[in-house]
């Protein structure tokens, strides 16, 4: 069975488990990183040299890195779904894959770590809104894209659209004062009808850094 190591609120493992959601496929989860700890033993490092979250173990085969993991399991398991068949349809939803790693979440990383992850009296302000403003003008074009097409790589749902979905729907949920898009509020309404996005995104991760670090031990 899919063994899979990462606590579920971190932002690169949220998004295997939803993949692994829409598969429908069996799989166990091991807490691990963060406040459970456990990546820096030499079994953890054997799988993930760099002891970051996640990692999966498909029956024998070891992978980290959570856009290959993604890539990996749509095309073992969802080949002409999630991972479009025709290389250029794979392309496409790839190249938004690289997009949102490469230009969205180093933002929207920052902007949670600043918001959420930083105690409420030291939160400084400037960086926030200058982290919120990077985000917007990145909204641009991805409302421009969804303008087009109902899904982020054409008109069906891929795995283009789960980690760019999850991140922003994160965004939308934390207190800042949201750069708001018609096309991509329509997306995310598509997606929060989704059972998979249900479990495996839409749960609390906390306003503050005291909700952020109980609710990842309540999940354990
Ligand atoms: N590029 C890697 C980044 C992995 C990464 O930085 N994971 C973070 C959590 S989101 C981590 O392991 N942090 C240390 C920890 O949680 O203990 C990926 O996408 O999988």
């Amino acid at each position: 069975m899919l063994q899979i190591w990462g606590r579920r609120n971190s932002n690169n493992v949220m998004p295997v488990m939803w993949t692994v959601g829409e598969l429908g496929i069996e799989f166990e989860r091991h807490n691990a990183g963060g406040s459970f700890g456990g990546v820096d033993t030499p079994e953890y490092l054997e799988m993930n040299p760099n002891g970051k979250i996640p990692v999966i173990n498909d029956d024998g085969f070891v992978l980290f890195e959570s856009q290959a993991i993604i890539r990996y399991l749509s095309t073992k398991y969802a080949k002409g779904t999630l991972a479009p068949e025709d290389p250029q349809a794979f392309a496409i939803a790839d190249q938004w894959m690289e997009w949102y790693k490469t230009t969205v979440f180093g933002p929207f990383l920052g902007l949670l770590i600043a918001v959420v992850r930083t105690e409420e009296g030291k939160r400084d302000q400037g960086r926030i809104f200058s982290l919120n403003a990077d985000l917007g003008g990145l909204l641009d074009i991805l409302d421009e894209q969804l303008a087009k097409h109902e899904y982020v790589a054409g008109d069906t749902f891929t795995m283009a659209d789960i980690p760019l979905g999850g991140a922003i729907y994160r965004y939308y949920e934390m207190a800042v004062p949201h750069h708001k898009r018609p096309h991509i509020q329509a997306w995310q309404e598509r997606l929060k009808e989704r059972p998979a996005f249900q479990t495996h995104v839409m749960f609390p991760f906390g306003r503050n850094l005291a909700e952020w670090n109980a609710l990842e031990q309540q999940d354990a």
